[in-house]
């Protein structure tokens, strides 16, 4: 069985996880590999160095590697060098880099230097996290530099752009954003394999990550939206959010600007033209769903890896993929 995860970070790394658990449990689905296409909005350069958080938050989760607390960096982290760059009154200040993480960045952007691919630099690191021993192809969604930029009032009357990590870092979601614009994304194309993935694929999952910032960003990648409207695989997803609410972070803040009700049903509709099947809370069983998506209901918070498992096993049924 082939199945492709259309991914974030935190979230869709825990809900991968838990994935590839409940296939290792499971004897019918023994050989079965796993895709994921991961989102770059999220991508921001600092200090000259190229960094992919979502990317990262997959390759430390599904590698053994990640800060468990925080869900993204890596475990064991210090901050030496961040430390010393305060010292030397080097800014920004307000995104927090580790050692160990900053050799991934080192390395990433050597590579990139010497004119290797995102594709080609995430494949490199996915080896050296053991993906591939664990059945997992990490692929981004694009090899073009894309960066997802939140539009803000300029407190003089007038709007500024953003990147999308000062808003959400710097700022905790707090401005309101007026609109997302991503930078280069009209001119990406799909990283080699992306669109193969979700054609050929026998199932298609939306693990629960942000709809607007991480699915939102991958689905606007030309190319990708019309490959899951066209695919013959059940692409099925799981919602964020869970009562009206995220379960962590702004989602809320970021369906705002779109005028999307905040709710597992509003986020069930943004994905109306491809999905067929939406999995959500025991709380939001009695909404109202996109006409055509079967739903199914499950206590929806990966409280850990069990969690998480149980709820892809849920997610697979859903599809008519398991049992
Ligand atoms: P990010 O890139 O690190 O923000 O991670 P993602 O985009 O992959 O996922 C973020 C989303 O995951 C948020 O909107 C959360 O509400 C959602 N999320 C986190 N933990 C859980 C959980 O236990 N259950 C559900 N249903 N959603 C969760
Ligand atoms: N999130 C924070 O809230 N503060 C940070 O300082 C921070 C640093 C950071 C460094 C590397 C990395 O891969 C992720 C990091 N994140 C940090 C998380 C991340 O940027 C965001 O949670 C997501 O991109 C939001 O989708
Ligand atoms: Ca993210």
């Amino acid at each position: 069985m082939q199945i492709t995860a259309l991914s974030g970070g935190v979230g869709g790394a825990r809900f991968v996880r838990g994935l590839l658990g409940t296939l290792a449990e499971t004897p019918a689905t023994e050989g079965a590999s796993v895709t994921v296409v991961g989102n770059t909005g999220d991508d921001i350069t600092l200090f000259g160095l190229r960094v992919c958080p979502d990317l990262d938050s997959l390759l430390y989760t599904l590698g053994g590697g990640v800060d468990e607390a925080q869900g993204w960096g890596r475990d064991g982290d210090t901050r030496e060098v961040m430390t010393e760059l305060a010292a030397l009154g080097v800014q920004p200040q307000w995104f927090g880099l580790g050692d160990r993480d900053l050799g991934t960045h080192v390395a990433r952007s050597l590579w990139l230097g010497q004119g290797a691919t995102l594709s080609e630099v995430t494949d490199r690191l996915a080896r050296r996290w053991g993906l591939p021993d664990r059945g997992v192809r990490l692929l981004p969604v694009t090899d073009a530099p894309i960066e997802t930029h939140v539009v803000v009032d300029d407190g003089g009357g007038g709007e500024r752009a953003i990147h999308f990590q000062e808003w959400w870092v710097r700022h905790g979601a707090e401005l309101t954003a007026h609109r997302f614009n991503v930078a280069g994304l009209s001119g990406a194309t799909p990283a080699p394999g992306v669109l193969e993935a979700i054609r050929g694929a026998d199932v298609v999952v939306l693990p629960p990550s942000n709809p607007v910032v991480s699915i939102g960003i991958i689905l606007g990648v030309p190319g990708v939206r019309d490959a899951l409207r066209g695919t013959r695989a059940p692409v099925v997803g799981v919602s964020p959010l869970i009562g009206g609410r995220p379960v962590r972070g702004h989602a809320d803040a970021c369906l705002a600007p779109l005028g999307v009700e905040v709710s597992a049903a509003g986020v069930a509709g943004l994905y109306a033209d491809f999905l067929d099947g939406w999995l959500v809370d025991d709380a939001d069983g009695a909404a109202t769903y996109p006409p055509g998506v079967r739903v199914g209901t499950t206590d929806l918070l990966m409280r850990d890896e069990r969690g998480a498992r149980r709820i892809a096993a849920e997610l697979l049924a859903l599809a008519g993929r398991l049992r």
